[in-house]
This record gives structure tokens, sequence and C-alpha cells, in this order.
């Protein structure tokens, strides 16, 4: 425990807030639309690394209230391309450096991450990713039911279930994180910087003249500014369209539920890309366990009982020593989907106007890279090398990045 919460904890003073109300101003250098962990992420890079803080976040509900607060908070770089494993795993590195960068403790946990195998095409694509994962030199190895069961007991590893595992991808790095920690320590630190946010600020509307970007038109009145980002999650695509912009994207629910607390028994993250499930277990002892996408286009965030049908059966056939334990409450985020399962970032035909989008299932995981790189893109103009496979001319190039190290997306 810090001197400081020690300290705090024997003062009459109520805590300092964590981030202050403003006015909004008419005019911004920078306006981030969405302050979810990817835009508060930018406002505090821009601010910290670049001086920039002449900088509006803008939320429509509370910050946090979108995917960043609806996601199952893996973090881990074992990608299939090398595109994508040398961008995640920078996240991974920075992750690792953050509760000391903001002086907030994000309880990342690097528990170790296991892709299940459970059929001979599966075991080739593992020891596909494993090589590329090391060629990048991430720490990731195909291992077989021994070490699995050592490094996960209560997992069925016998020939009973209808799919039985015959291998894993491990991956020591990965892990689980707090994702509201995350939210809030870039939110504190941003806000330090001078950045504002605005929560409750809706945008409407982007207003562009002659290709230029000139501010957005919100519920609270008109904004001007000279460079807008949105980052929106599963809305990219509605306020893209604001500017103008066709994003190559469908949006889809994903779900998941957290069950009653147990003594701890699970320390590793497990996925299995066949039965379309992940399971972790929180530190308060909850699995936090989800499935793979709704199997229809919508903006519903309702819950499903076809979904706990469905994650049960496939939590069951990995660990029936679970058959007895109740579901807390369950919850869906949005995911917005491009064809080849990799964000969409960087510049747009509209000079100003700046995107980080397409995050489908794994977005959360990519916030710090990604709010670094967007700021650097934002300051300087120029494209950071990390983030230039994921423009957003790559469609009409020809140049996808196809990513089927994504999880949850059934493919
Ligand atoms: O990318 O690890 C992942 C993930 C798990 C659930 C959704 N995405």
């Amino acid at each position: 425990m810090s001197i400081k919460l020690i300290r705090q904890a024997f003062s009459r003073r109520p805590p300092p807030r964590m981030w202050r109300s403003h006015p909004l101003k008419d005019q911004y250098e920078v306006v981030i639309i969405g302050g979810g962990a990817h835009g508060l992420a930018c406002a505090y890079y821009l601010a910290e690394e670049h001086g920039i803080t002449d900088v509006a976040v803008l939320d429509k509900s509370y910050i946090g209230s979108g995917g960043s607060g609806r996601n199952t908070a893996i973090v881990r770089s074992n990608y299939l391309t090398p595109e994508g494993v040398r961008f995640y795993d920078e996240s991974v590195k920075l992750y690792e450096q953050l509760a000391c960068k903001l002086d907030f403790n994000v309880m990342f946990s690097q528990r170790g991450h296991l892709t299940l195998a459970h059929s001979d095409a599966s075991v080739r694509t593992m020891r596909r990713r494993a090589e590329v994962n090391k060629l990048q030199g991430v720490n990731s190895r195909l291992i077989w039911p021994d070490e699995i069961a050592r490094l996960c007991p209560h997992l069925d590893l016998s020939d009973h279930p209808r799919y039985p595992i015959q291998a894993a991808l491990f991956h020591p790095p990965g892990g689980i994180i707090r994702h509201d920690a995350v939210v809030w320590g870039y939110a504190r630190e941003a806000d330090r910087r001078g950045v504002q946010i605005h929560q409750e600020t809706e945008v409407t509307g982007i207003k562009v003249e002659h290709g230029r970007v000139r501010g957005v038109q919100t519920k609270r009145g008109f904004v001007g500014a000279k460079q807008v980002l949105n980052a929106t999650a599963g809305w990219g695509s509605t306020i893209a369209t604001m500017a103008g912009i066709d994003l190559p994207m469908t949006t889809f629910p994903l779900q998941a539920c957290v069950t009653e607390p147990l003594k701890p028994f699970l320390n590793t993250v497990v996925v299995s890309g066949s039965l379309h499930v992940y399971v972790s277990q929180s530190d308060r002892g909850e699995l936090v366990t989800g499935a793979s996408v709704d199997p229809f286009a919508s903006y519903s965030m309702a819950g499903s009982l076809s979904f706990l049908e469905e994650i049960s059966g496939h939590l069951l056939e990995l660990f029936p020593c679970l058959s007895q334990i109740r579901v807390l409450r369950q919850w869906a985020g949005l995911c917005e989907m491009p064809p080849d399962f990799s964000p969409i970032m960087g510049l747009t035909p509209v000079e100003g106007f700046l995107i980080d989008t397409g995050w489908g299932t794994y977005g959360f995981k990519a916030s710090p890279i990604c709010g670094k790189t967007l700021a650097a893109l934002i300051a300087t103009g120029r494209t950071p090398d990390l983030i230039a496979p994921f423009r957003l001319s790559r469609f009409a190039e020809n140049q996808l990045v196809g990513e089927k190290g994504a999880a949850s997306v059934g493919h």
C-alpha cells in the first residue's frame, strides 16, 4: 500500500476527484469522440508525450460505459499475423508499465493464456501461431496434455468430451486486468495534464467543409476543432457516416457473464476457439466467461437465454466440476467487425478526421498502444509504422490483414 493511500485513509478530507467538470468551450485543438480506454489513452499521450493539452474527450454517457466496461479484460499478443502480433505486443509492454506510469493500480495479472486445440487442424493452426509469435519475440509455444494438466488441473483432459483436448497454445505473458481502473487511471492523468473530459455530451453531427473537418455538433452545442478522433468502438461506423465516410464494418453484440465467487482454482485464462468459450477467474473469485459474437448484426445490448445455454454447455464440457455454479449477471457489448478482423486506424479522406475503429472483439487489449500511436499521428501528421498496416485504404489496395487469431469471431 502506498504512503499516499495510508495518508489519505487517516486524513479527514474526502479523496480528490479523479477528473473535473468544465464548461464546454466552443473550440479545442483536438476533440476525441468516445470516453473509453482508447479515447482517454490518446488524450493522455497527447498531453504527456506531445504537450497537446487543448483536448476535449466527449462521451455520450459516462466514461467507460461502452466497450471498455463491457469486455472480459483479457490482455494478450499471441495473434496470427506478424502485423497483429507486433502491435498487440507493444500494448502488452505498455500495460506492464501502466500502473507505475499512471500511479494507479490497474491490477494487471499476467497469469498465462491457454488456447485449446481440439482437432488436428486446430493443432496445426496453434503451431503456426506459436512460430509467428516466436519470430516476433513473443513468448508463446505449443504444449501437450501433460503440461496443460499441470497448468490447469481442473480441465477435462480425458477422451470423454465430444471434442477432446489435444494440445494448447501457451502464452505466459497473457492475462487479465481491471478494465475500469485502466479507464479511470488514464482519465485522471489526462485531466491532471489539462485535458477536459465531458460526459453526457453526445455527438450528433460532424462539420466538414471543403474536405476538412471543422468540428462536431453535440447535444450541448457546436464545438470547433482542428482535429477530431473517432474512438467510439461499437458506434465507429455511425460516427464516421456523419463525416461522410463509409466504413466496411458490421456491428454484432458480444455477450459475457460472471458467476458467483469461488475459491481460487483457475490460474490461467482458458480459451477454446472450437467451443467458442473463454474463461478466467477474477481476483474476487468469480468466473468471467463469454462466447462468440451473436450470429446476427444488431445494436442490442440485451442478454439472451440462448447465450446462457450455449456458454453453460461449452464451459461444462471443459470443466464438468462447475455444474453447480450459479451465474450472477450477464452483459453485452457492441463489436464492429471489419471483414479481415483487424482494426481500422488512422487518417481518412477527410482532412483532420481520424479513426480508431473496427475493434471487433479485440479492442480493450489494444488501448495503450492505440492511444499512443494515434496521439503521435495527431501530433506529427505521420503514421507510425506499427499502425500503417491497419489504414483504411488497405481495403481499396487489397492489402487485408486476415487476423484469424482474433477470439470469439466464429471463423
Ligand atoms: O481477444 O482474447 C480475446 C478475447 C476474448 C474475448 C473477446 N476477445
